[in-house]
């Protein structure tokens, strides 16, 4: 084929002498008793000499059945660019001639080059000063997060436009990613049947076993993902009991957990914590629903008697409910409860969002014996907070026991005849404790507030699927689902997974 007069090669033999070629290639077969991949080899080598000397060649491949293996989404060529499109056009080969034609494999149209792969055209990222962006990801283009930029695909070059962190956000890097986040977290508590801790860091006692809204979005905004964590207390026999059911509203969606099913964490009728694969680790020993969303969100319920509810700074002044409004200011909680008309009104006028059947609200949280209970309420167990040489003792001089003392009685008095309501109290004095860097001591015993409570078992359940694209106004990605790290999968048809969708 190499000397053929009429064959492929026939515009080099003026230029190339085929001879030498000719020679080695009947060498080389004789050696390796004729394998075929040698005489590809040997004409590869004739065509690759004679096209560096810049002479076309005509289709060998074919009759001598010696294709050149091409990548997906591409085709072979005899005359094809050596200036291939590529993701990145200002980054081409120096060998680059676009006069030249060369043997290659071609990209099929609507395909680039990357990385020796034909890939689509919308999927190329982006350089921008110096580092590749992927396709549409979004990033910020200057250290102080005033420049957010999108790599643009069918550009094939970064977009910017100015912007900022909202408010409560500060810029700086986490984890080796430099975006906007929280300046810091509000907490807020609902325990046992009538205690609340605001996040302003406020406190009262409130009873009512309706559904309540414990926190919620009050001032929406374009830049605040809406959401609303509901709180109900049981009622047994006319009393109280503490917080039976968690509801948390976000993405259309309602998560739901309740006391009468410890371990269960619901998503409409789809149990989503049976789906934990892995344990996680156990913060505090405690056995705990953890629903977590991607702007920041966590709701921790204990599935007896405490609710923790935790939110970014983003959403200082625009929350409501009985975790007040999270505006810094403590005294004002009480006072947006009050309606105009009523100078009356219970927190639960104002935040009731739902009459249960048989539900009711004490406007007056009283002890009926007040006076005698304390020292009952000490034998009780609360008397624990106080002891000097207690397990707290270390605890005194860092975080007043006092209040917690006060709660603890008053919860004892009210329910004289079940000792566990002191638990709750002491627990959440226990990690005012430890967050206030004191190391305590053993306090729960077998038979006084004994650890495997009604959840026993049920492990921790973390349940972070609850995750939509970036908020932001700017980019289109608060048009699109994403899933996020889950240490819970949940199961479709509620969610695929893997997969990126919460619709
Ligand atoms: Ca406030």
């Amino acid at each position: 084929m190499m000397t053929q007069r009429m064959g492929p090669f026939r515009r080099c033999h003026a230029t190339i002498n085929p001879k030498v070629y000719m020679d080695n290639c009947i060498y080389d077969l004789c050696v390796s008793d004729g394998l075929h991949a040698m005489l590809c080899q040997a004409l590869e080598a004739y065509a690759d000499s004679c096209q560096e000397e810049g002479v076309t060649i005509e289709d060998w491949r074919t009759s001598a059945r010696c294709p050149l293996p091409c990548p997906k989404n591409s085709n072979y060529t005899t005359c094809g660019t050596s200036c291939p499109t590529t993701c990145n056009p200002a980054v081409m080969p120096p060998t680059c001639d676009p006069k030249a034609c060369v043997e290659a494999c071609e990209c099929q149209e609507g395909f680039v080059l990357d990385l020796n792969e034909c890939i689509p055209q919308d999927e190329c990222g982006c350089v921008f000063e110096g580092l590749l962006r992927g396709p549409r990801e979004v990033f910020w283009g200057d250290t102080t997060c005033t420049k957010r930029c999108r790599c643009d695909t069918e550009l094939r070059r970064p977009l910017c436009q100015r912007s900022r962190c909202r408010h409560g956000e500060e810029c700086r890097v986490e984890g080796g990613i430099q975006d906007c986040y929280p300046k810091s977290y509000g907490t807020c508590a609902a325990v046992g049947a009538t205690h609340y801790e605001t996040f302003d860091g406020g406190s009262f006692t409130f009873q009512g076993s309706c559904v309540y809204r414990l926190a919620g979005v009050c001032e929406k905004s374009q830049e605040l993902v809406d959401f609303q964590v509901l709180v109900q207390n049981g009622h047994e026999e006319d009393a109280l009991s503490s917080i039976a059911l968690v509801m948390v509203k976000v993405y259309g969606k309602t998560i739901v957990v309740k006391r009468d099913h410890p371990g269960k964490v619901m998503v409409g009728s789809v149990d989503v914590s049976s789906c934990s694969s892995t344990p996680l680790p156990s913060m505090g020993g405690g056995q705990e629903a953890v629903v977590e969303t991607d702007f920041g969100l966590t709701v921790t319920y204990d599935w007896q008697s405490q609710v923790l509810v935790s939110v970014p700074s983003t959403y200082s002044n625009a929350l409501c409910g009985l975790c007040g409004n999270y505006n810094g200011n403590t005294e004002d909680e009480m006072m947006m409860m009050v309606k105009n008309d009523s100078v009356t009104s219970t927190p639960g006028d104002h935040w009731k969002v739902m009459d249960i059947p048989g539900c009711m609200e004490l406007s007056k949280v009283e002890c009926p014996q007040r006076g005698q209970q304390p020292e009952e309420a000490s034998q009780m167990g609360c008397g624990l907070l106080h002891q000097a040489d207690g397990p707290f003792g270390a605890c005194h001089a860092h975080v007043d026991a006092a209040k917690y003392f006060q709660s603890c009685v008053h919860d004892s008095c009210l329910f004289p005849h079940r000792e566990e309501v002191a638990c709750p109290i002491i627990a959440r004095y226990a990690a005012a404790c430890r967050a206030a860097g004191v190391s305590i001591g053993m306090w729960r015993t077998e038979d006084f507030c004994s650890e495997l409570g009604p959840a026993a078992g049920s492990g921790l359940h973390k349940w972070s699927g609850m995750s939509k694209g970036s908020p932001r106004p700017w980019g289109g990605e608060a048009e699109r689902w994403e899933s996020h790290p889950a240490s819970c999968l949940v199961p479709s048809p509620l969610v695929q997974w893997p997969g990126t969708l919460l619709r």
